[in-house]
């Protein structure tokens, strides 16, 4: 994924109309296009191809099975179109270099969650998101999802990384997290779905947050 702006539209929205309509609208202002269970389950898969005319699609599927199970759904995630999937890393590093594998094949991109934005993250996932980073690193996927409500986390998990791998961070807006400031603490790119499609002006909104981060990217 080649970085223009730093940002990442989450669009979670469930109408199909509406979500061809604001990719229209912030095409201009976004590297890529993340989709997720909301809108593919509401809309068909054939949403992916459908709005990988206005940038790369990031598939938010959170995939998190065995490794046979983890390559035949990438599979079919790649096939419909999508430039990258997100897989968790707590199933460990076979499920995870399954994925790799398959996506290194097929010039896609695999992108690991470490520790979840949410305050729910800290009764579990916080304990290993450092070790989730490294195998990260190991098993050499494209990058890493850390979260924008805790900067000061992203900065660890950079450490862990080093400058192979990028970083994706939501949590921006709605759930408290600012762009710059973890733009500034080692993120590469920053996810934002609610204050954006929920914006009176998303294109608006989009042109906010690049501007802010742009002195910083
Ligand atoms: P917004 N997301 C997240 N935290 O929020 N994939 C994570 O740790 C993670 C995610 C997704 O709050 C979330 O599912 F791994 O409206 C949603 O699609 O800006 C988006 O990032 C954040 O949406």
């Amino acid at each position: 994924m080649e970085r223009k702006t730093g940002l990442i539209l989450a669009l979670d929205v469930t109408d199909r109309l509406e979500a061809v309509e604001i990719s229209e609208k912030v095409a201009g202002y976004v590297d890529a296009i993340k989709i997720g269970y909301p809108l593919v389950l509401s809309t068909g898969m054939d949403m992916i191809s459908q709005l990988s005319k206005f940038a790369p699609i990031i598939a938010d599927f959170k995939v998190a099975d065995i490794p046979n199970t983890n390559r035949l759904i990438c599979e079919q995630v790649f096939k419909a179109g999508a430039d990258a999937v997100i897989v968790q890393g707590f199933t460990g590093h076979d499920s995870l270099e399954a994925a790799v594998k398959l996506a290194k094949e097929e010039n896609k991109d695999i992108y690991v969650v470490t520790e979840m934005s949410h305050p729910g993250a800290l009764d579990f996932m916080q304990q290993v998101g450092e070790g989730i980073a490294k195998m990260a690193a190991d098993a050499k996927a494209s990058g890493v999802v850390a979260p924008a409500t805790r900067p000061e986390r992203v900065a660890e998990i950079r450490k862990i990384i080093g400058n192979d791998l990028s970083i994706i961070s939501p949590g921006v807006g709605a759930q408290g997290g600012s762009a710059s400031d973890v733009i500034k603490a080692g993120a590469d790119w920053v996810i934002v779905g609610r204050a954006i499609y929920q914006a009176e002006d998303p294109a608006m909104a989009a042109k906010k947050l690049v501007d802010e981060m742009k002195e910083f990217i």
